[in-house]
């Protein structure tokens, strides 16, 4: 990330008071990572931060310290508008509406973004929204910042084993360790806390599991949901099941949210652009991790997606 554009940023924030952090919905780590490592550092710096994500955080980063600042809806007006990690504006909800876009920051790394922002940070190389702002914070974060920035790397790399994990991520990451992150906690805290209705529901989601050729297909109804008393929330870090199957190149997960929505999720080990298959739906994401919203039920939109995907 090069000086000028950290520039402006500091500008801004420095000429501004009330300053509003936000995220996408269905927060994953990297939104929940790069919320609370920004509104921590802003509010060191003396601002007066609204930290917002508009659905409750999955339970896997309760440990972080600041998530329970969070609020899920913000009114009014704000000095400055800080996005992270949405690619455009339409991937969060409760944020106070016309937004002034000078006002408006749009720190991503989504190769889809729509630079909806006033400045836009958009970097699509880097691994996550937490490794950029890894950059702008540097030697001024607290252990409390480093470990929220090395969650949401760690998160959005799968734990550094996808190839979005470069040098420069791996160096960051080093970089947070040598700052006092332990990396060993956290990762125990993101990846190895499953609640045992979550286990249930990995069980059933798993004998659901249908191979076409080199494509899997993962199904989680609410009924699932029902039988082993969890949430969707629980069902987030799953789709990666879909893809370590040997010889499985591309992953898909259904989730039915509604009668009448069914959110699918796709995963690629690199052959396909799952971006490009999600855009094709309305959807978007990353090359190798992207998803959709159709509104549909389950079964109608397996028979679409599978249309349009098995033969690839
Ligand atoms: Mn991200």
């Amino acid at each position: 990330m090069d000086k000028e554009s950290i520039a402006v940023i500091e500008q801004l924030i420095e000429n501004s008071d009330k300053i509003l952090v936000f995220a996408h919905k269905r927060p994953d780590g990297d939104a929940v990572g790069s919320v609370i490592a920004l509104s921590l550092f802003l509010e060191n710096a003396g601002k007066k931060v609204t930290s917002l994500l508009p659905d409750t955080p999955p339970p896997e980063y309760d440990f972080l310290k600041g998530i329970d600042g969070i609020v899920n809806k913000a009114k009014g007006e704000f000095d400055l508008y800080i996005s992270l990690d949405e690619a455009d504006l339409s991937r969060t909800y409760n944020i106070p509406e016309n937004i002034p876009k000078e006002k408006l920051i749009n720190i991503d790394h989504h190769k889809s973004n729509t630079y909806f922002g006033g400045v836009n940070i958009v970097l699509p190389s880097y691994s996550s929204t937490c490794e950029i702002l890894i950059e702008i914070i540097v030697e001024r974060g607290d252990t409390d910042i480093y470990n929220a920035l090395y969650t949401g790397m760690l998160t959005d790399t799968g734990g550094f084993k996808f190839a979005n994990t470069s040098v420069r991520t791996l160096k960051h990451a080093i970089e947070l360790i040598e700052k006092g992150v332990n990396h060993a906690y956290i990762s125990q805290m993101v990846f190895m806390r499953m609640t045992r209705g979550k286990i249930k529901l990995l069980s059933l989601a798993l004998e659901t599991l249908d191979f076409y050729g080199d494509k899997a297909i993962m199904t989680i109804s609410l009924d699932m949901l029902k039988k082993t008393g969890t949430t969707m929330k629980d069902t987030e870090s799953i789709t990666g099941y879909t893809l370590i199957t040997r010889g499985i190149e591309l992953g898909i997960l259904f989730r039915e949210e509604s009668k009448t929505r069914t959110r699918v999720s796709f995963r690629s080990k690199g052959k396909y652009d799952v971006d490009l298959i999600a855009r094709g739906f309305g959807g978007g994401g990353h090359k190798e991790a992207a998803g959709c919203t159709i509104d549909e039920n389950l079964h109608t939109t397996m028979k679409m997606i599978k249309e349009k995907v098995i033969d690839l």
